[in-house]
C-alpha cells in the first residue's frame, strides 16, 4: 500500500486507539470488462516517515490478475501534505455498474493545532476500474471524533475511540454509508447517501443519463457537460501549456519570416 498501516496511538490523533489493519477489499462481480478486478484501500503512514510528517493518508491498490500483480500505490487524498492532515477509517464498495466509490475520515479542514479532534467525511469516486478519480468531495460536517467527554475521579479525559464502525454498500446511482458522529454531543450512527454529482443538481449523474437530462456520448458514465471531470487525472500543468502555446507561436512566426525571406528573394 505504499507504506505502514499504523496504529494511531496519540491522544492528539482524531481517534486515540485504532485504525491499525483497518484494510478494506472490495470485487467487481459485474460481467462488464472490469469485472473480477480486486480493489484494495488503507489508510497507511510513509516508510520513510518522520516526527513533523503528513501522519497518514489513504491509499488504493488494484488487481486485474486475480490477486497475483498489484498496481502501484495512489493516494487517493489529494490535499496537500501536511502534519494535520489525517484520512483514516476508509470505506470501499463497487456497484454494479462497476463504478468504484472510497470515503474516508479527514481532519484536513478541521483544527490546525493539537488535538487533531474535528473530522469530516469525503467522497471520491472511479468509473475506471481505480485509474483515475473525481476530485475529493466533503460530503459531511464536521464533528468532534474526541467526542463524548468521560469523568474519572474528577479529571475528564477524552473519548478513546469512534471508530472504525462503518459501513458501506454502493449501487448504480450511489452508496449508502452508516458511520459514527457525534453532532449531537454523543456519539451516534448516522445514514448518509453519496453519489456522483460532477454537474452539482443534486441528482445522480447516473441518474441525469438515464432520465436523458444529460448526454453520454463517450459511453463513460460521465455526463458530456463535465468533460472529464478527473480530479487527478494526468494533465498538462498550466506553465507547461503556456509554454507550448508560446513555442508554438514562435515556431509561427519563424515560419512566417522564412516565407516573407523566400518571397522577398
Ligand atoms: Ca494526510
Ligand atoms: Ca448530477
Ligand atoms: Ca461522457
Amino acid at each position: 500500500m505504499g507504506g505502514n498501516v499504523i496504529w494511531l496511538f496519540t491522544l492528539d490523533g482524531p481517534n486515540h486507539l485504532g485504525a491499525e489493519g483497518d484494510m478494506q477489499v472490495a470485487t467487481d462481480v459485474s460481467d462488464s470488462l472490469l469485472g473480477g478486478n480486486i480493489y484494495l484501500m488503507a489508510n497507511r503512514q510513509s516508510y520513510l516517515w518522520h516526527t513533523g510528517d503528513d501522519p497518514i493518508d489513504v491509499s488504493f491498490i488494484r488487481s486485474e490478475g486475480g490477486g497475483d500483480t498489484w498496481s502501484p500505490p495512489l493516494k487517493l487524498n489529494t490535499d496537500a501534505a501536511s502534519k494535520h492532515s489525517y484520512q483514516y477509517f476508509p470505506m470501499l464498495s463497487v456497484a454494479s455498474n462497476s463504478r468504484i466509490d472510497a470515503v474516508w475520515y479527514d481532519t484536513r479542514n478541521g483544527s490546525l493545532l493539537p488535538p487533531y479532534n474535528m473530522s469530516q467525511l469525503f467522497y471520491t469516486y472511479s468509473w475506471d476500474g481505480g485509474k483515475s478519480w473525481s476530485e475529493n468531495i466533503p460530503v459531511t460536517p464536521l464533528f468532534n471524533t474526541h467526542t463524548p467527554s468521560r469523568i474519572v475521579n474528577d479529571k475528564e479525559y477524552q473519548a478513546d475511540k469512534i471508530g472504525d464502525y462503518t459501513h458501506m454498500l454502493s449501487d448504480d446511482h450511489g452508496a449508502h454509508i452508516a458511520y459514527t458522529g457525534t453532532y449531537n454531543g454523543e456519539q451516534e450512527v448516522y445514514y448518509l447517501h453519496v453519489f456522483p454529482d460532477c454537474n452539482d443538481n443534486g441528482r445522480s449523474d447516473v441518474s441525469d443519463i438515464e432520465l436523458e437530462f444529460s448526454r453520454d456520448q463517450d459511453n463513460n458514465h460521465i455526463p458530456d457537460e463535465c468533460g472529464d471531470i478527473i480530479g487527478n487525472a494526468v494533465s498538462i500543468p498550466l506553465p507547461w501549456a503556456f509554454l507550448i502555446i508560446l513555442c508554438a507561436m514562435i515556431l509561427r512566426v519563424v515560419r512566417y519570416q522564412r516565407g516573407v525571406a523566400r518571397i522577398v528573394k
